[in-house]
């Protein structure tokens, strides 16, 4: 197995193999990503992959890696081409994506993508860089001046390395070349992810240049999005499955699940491709889809994430065998449900019963330790905005009590530990923070008053503090199991 040649072509692929349905030779690159992982190449780039069959156009992707090589070894050499291998409880599916046309990283990356940015075939900017690489201050909306990308490419803005920057960057070279401005797409897990993007830009720019400022807040689109698609790292058994299927060795092979979805905000600067071919949906408002999505799906998640791996449990699918958990993660998704506006074209309760479905897919292995990744860039989205909504709607504040604790003790138990489970941009400051806190109300207090965070709504208000004080308590004295049975006789 281990010698079959390097996928590199469409050309002797194993039968019952999707194909791209287009010449992928045949169409040039008008869309730059920032962000190569493994969800773009499980979503975005598959849904340009079928609107590149269903209406062509000059839309294929150059993707760019700013903090390593590792995805232009692995794309580069296959001529852009990789498999996605769909899996769920009925099988196994491979498909082969062509819409990456190039891939640029590591160093003298953020200096390609700049270039790259400013050709005027490029046309829209998309992105998947994960909440903590923006560098946008949640509160004022502004940019963060102390994270460090912000701060060194503010420090020279001609040579920027972060997002914000080369945005900023790019759109200041096209002012000045008279080249119409590209739409800005952020494809990340954020709330009004296009406005705040927006803000944070603009405010950027006004810092090194007030006009270019006004030209980008009149002149450039952020449109907002939901995207969705559960998409684990990928593994050895990832990389052979490809080659079992295809035949050919693919180091940039992912997996996913079947399910897909993309709700967009319909404002582009100079057209879009067909992506509707993919399944994406269109809309004037995303945030209904948005905070849906957030709420329920990663809401959940992040719950299950760290109550889970505090019992055990290495993988989602295995919290959904676990009884007593499986019904903390459904009553998480109804309290969640509970202070969502109607969104008229989705029926919530199909919504909440399709994403249990797809987190007991026994086919995928969705590591908790992955999804507790970041939690002070992930929690203030998906658990402490619903649940100021539902401290103000007088609705009951325990399941996201009982989630903020399991984030509080997963911190505790693993900040010195030797695996860096404790994978969080704020890492030092949450350890710092804890230095001499020992009690359940000395560790709420301390994490709480991180600046950021936790909301001043909830950390002030008493009833709040109480119910995670009380839950923290159980986990640290009695442990994990037996605060989830607390939790399920509440
Ligand atoms: C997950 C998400 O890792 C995480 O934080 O909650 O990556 C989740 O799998 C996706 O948002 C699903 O679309």
């Amino acid at each position: 197995m281990t010698s079959a040649p390097r996928l590199s072509s469409l050309a002797g692929i194993n039968e019952g193999v999707t194909l791209p349905g287009y010449d992928p030779s045949a169409h040039g690159a008008g869309i730059v990503h920032l962000g190569m992982g493994a969800f773009h190449r499980a979503h975005q780039a598959v849904y340009t992959d079928a609107a590149l069959a269903s209406g062509g156009g000059y839309w294929r992707i150059i993707g760019v890696s700013l903090r390593s090589r590792t995805a232009v070894d692995q794309v580069a050499p296959q001529n852009g081409l990789f498999t996605v291998l769909e899996r769920s409880s009925a099988g196994t599916s491979a498909r082969i994506i062509g819409s990456i046309a190039d891939v640029v990283g590591g160093e003298g990356a953020a200096a390609q993508a700049l270039s790259q940015m400013t050709r005027p075939q490029t046309r829209i900017v998309t992105m998947t860089v994960t909440e903590k690489a923006y560098g946008i201050d949640r509160e004022t909306g502004g940019a963060e001046v102390s994270h460090p990308a912000v701060a060194g490419d503010l420090a020279h803005p001609d040579a920027p390395k972060g997002v914000l920057g080369l945005l900023v960057a790019a759109l200041r070279v096209r002012r000045e070349q008279g080249t119409p401005p590209f739409t800005v797409l952020c494809c990340d897990n954020l709330p009004e992810n296009g406005a705040l993007l927006r803000g944070g830009v603009i405010d950027f720019a006004r810092r090194i240049d007030g006009p270019l400022a006004d030209w980008i807040a009149e002149t450039v689109p952020f449109p907002s999005c939901m995207v969705d698609r559960i998409t684990p790292a990928a593994t050895e058994s990832t990389l052979k499955d490809a080659i079992r299927a295809t035949g050919f060795a693919d180091r940039a092979a992912i997996e996913t699940e079947p399910f897909t979805q993309w709700v967009i905000e319909d404002r582009f600067a100079d057209g879009r491709p067909d992506w509707e071919a993919g399944g994406a949906v269109f809309v004037d408002d995303v945030r209904p889809y948005e905070l849906m999505k957030l709420r329920m799906l990663n809401g959940a998640h992040s719950m299950l994430a760290y109550a889970g791996h505090l019992a055990g449990h290495v993988h989602v699918r295995d919290v959904m065998t676990d009884p007593d958990l499986s019904l903390l993660v459904e009553r998480q998704m109804c309290a969640a449900q509970a202070t969502l506006p109607v969104v008229e074209a989705v029926d919530l309760d199909m919504y909440r019963a399709d994403l249990l479905d797809r987190f007991r897919n026994t086919a995928i292995a969705h590591a908790t330790v992955q999804i507790a990744m970041d939690g002070t860039q992930k929690l203030p989205q998906r658990i402490f905005a619903p649940a100021l909504d539902a401290m103000r709607a007088g609705q009951d504040l325990g399941p996201y009590a009982f989630a903020t604790a399991a984030w509080m003790c997963f911190v505790v138990r693993h900040k010195n530990s030797a695996e860096a489970v404790l994978r969080d941009p704020m890492a030092d400051v949450l350890r710092d923070s804890l230095s001499s806190a020992q009690s359940a109300p000395e560790i709420v207090a301390a994490l709480s008053a991180i600046k950021g965070v936790v909301p001043q709504g909830l950390s002030q208000d008493k009833g709040w503090r109480n119910a995670v004080t009380a839950r923290l308590g159980r986990m640290l004295t009695d442990g994990i199991r037996a605060a989830i049975t607390a939790e399920i006789e509440i």
